[in-house]
């Protein structure tokens, strides 16, 4: 009725309520542009975030990220996700839990004696992985894992330990320190140039 007594502009076209195709063109190049933004801006905030990761000394970490490794102890298997998180996971089906989100790298020294398959810290100055903020513990802390580093030629977890309750400690070989750590043995000099 508008319409008809010219109130309102008459927008029917001959092939119905269709808007023209050049304005559909437009909407959907829009709409490809706001995606492409969107994608970038996501992809700066992913770049803003691994600038500020710490991976270590000449970033020999970096490698790493998203690597896991497991070892199977007990009732438990054992998963280190490198720069990422460690878990256990139990072999009677109970699910995972959380041991700790990787934090920060610090450094520690350590003297304990190697066992004979070489797969032990050894003595001297290790990287340490810190790992905090884990699921939480039934009358105790957040469960936190410290991951100590020793070069050897496979990335492996040699031991883990529960040191306190919810409080672990992983020792593991991995060639990603061996040009800081000191060679155990002459032989082992080769293994610096990793
Ligand atoms: C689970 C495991 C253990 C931990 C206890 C604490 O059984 O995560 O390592 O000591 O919970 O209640």
């Amino acid at each position: 009725m508008l319409v008809e007594n010219g109130i309102l502009a008459d927008h029917s076209s001959p092939n119905g309520d269709e808007e023209p195709k050049a304005v559909t063109e437009a909407r959907s190049r829009l709409s490809d542009a706001q995606n492409d933004v969107a994608n970038t801006r996501s992809e700066i905030e992913n770049s803003k975030k691994d600038l500020t990761e710490d991976y270590g000394k000449k970033g020999i970490f970096r490698a790493l990220k998203g690597q896991c490794i497991t070892k199977d102890s007990g009732e438990y298997t054992y998963e280190l996700c490198f720069m990422s998180r460690t878990t256990q996971i139990s072999k009677k089906g109970s699910g995972n839990t959380g041991m700790g989100d990787f934090k920060r790298l610090e450094t520690m020294t350590v003297d304990e004696e190697v066992p004979s398959d070489g797969k032990g810290v050894g003595s001297g100055e290790r990287v340490v992985m810190i790992f905090e903020d884990g699921q939480y513990c039934w009358n105790g802390p957040n469960r936190s894992t410290k991951v100590v580093l020793t070069c050897a030629e496979n990335n492996e977890i040699w031991k883990v330990v529960e040191e306190e309750k919810c409080v672990y400690r992983m020792d593991i070989g991995t060639p990603a320190v061996c040009e800081s750590a000191k060679p155990k043995d002459p032989e082992a000099g080769a293994k610096d140039e990793l």
